[in-house]
């Protein structure tokens, strides 16, 4: 278990003022639901009924519900309650900021790109393990060599495409070779309900760096925390080595 308050204030100012003053335990939209309910996820009331039923469990347990569910599957996690579905001719990822060339990027660019796979066991900060998981996709390496970075960039904000979750890694933590920018989930395309079609996949991390529904990269001068952060996370999320725990390492 964990015992990170449910409402713990921000630290530092909250660039999504719409987002920043509700208690975490309303914001936190938990999907408890299992790999074969995942057509469930889309609909209203039964995800209603799942949030209410589980509410006073996210208030003491903000990203996730720690031992709830026996197995090690995927919990669904989102802290906004509806986030549009973007497709091949919809969705785009902005790389910009501290950049030589500010650039978008399509579905079938990153498809075009040299795409690495990894297996490696996913781990949340709240306690729950799913073993040997696919993703694969493009190293955020090798899109930060595309774009070209400033040298007075020393950090990486990540934005979504929900409007509210946000992410950050050092430049060098940014370009460690297990951090992907991935399409595929289980050697299928990343489904909407694990932030597809493009998520952020941070392998030797807890999973709360691995930011869903990705839309925008950006070099920055100095790291920003990101959603989580600034509500008591740690930054530097090594699994293992950070947020007081000792899981085995992921990567
Ligand atoms: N956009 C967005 N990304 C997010 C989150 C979120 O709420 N919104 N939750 C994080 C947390 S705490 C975890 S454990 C994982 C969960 O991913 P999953 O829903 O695919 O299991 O996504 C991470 N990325
Ligand atoms: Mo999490």
């Amino acid at each position: 278990m964990n015992d990170y308050p449910s409402n713990v204030p921000s630290p530092l100012p909250d660039p999504e003022a719409d987002h920043g003053d509700t208690p975490v335990g309303r914001r936190v939209m938990l999907g408890m639901l299992g790999l074969g309910a995942l057509g469930v996820v889309a609909g209203g009331p039964i995800q209603d009924v799942v949030a209410k039923g589980i509410d006073t469990v996210a208030q003491k347990d903000p990203t996730g519900l720690a031992n709830l569910l026996p197995g090690n599957r995927f919990r669904y996690y989102t802290v906004t309650s509806d986030t549009p579905e973007m497709d091949e001719t919809t969705y785009r990822l902005q790389i910009g900021g501290l950049v030589d060339k500010e650039t978008t990027f399509r579905l079938s660019d990153l498809a075009a790109l040299p795409q690495t796979r990894l297996v490696r066991d996913v781990q949340c900060v709240t306690g729950w393990r799913v073993p040997k998981t696919p993703f694969a996709g493009v190293r955020l390496s090798t899109l930060l060599d595309a774009v070209g970075v400033s040298p007075r960039a020393k950090a990486i904000r990540f934005t979504c495409f929900d409007g509210a979750y946000t992410e950050s890694l050092t430049l060098e933590q940014a370009r460690h070779p297990e951090v992907l920018v991935a399409t595929s989930m289980e050697d299928e395309p990343v489904t909407h309900a694990h932030g597809g079609p493009v998520r952020l996949y941070v392998a030797p991390m807890y999973f709360y760096k691995s930011a869903k529904w990705l839309s925008g990269i950006d070099a920055t001068d100095k790291v920003i925390p990101g959603y989580w952060e600034r509500r008591g996370y740690d930054v530097d999320a090594w699994v293992g080595r950070s947020n007081g725990r000792d899981d085995a390492p992921t990567a």
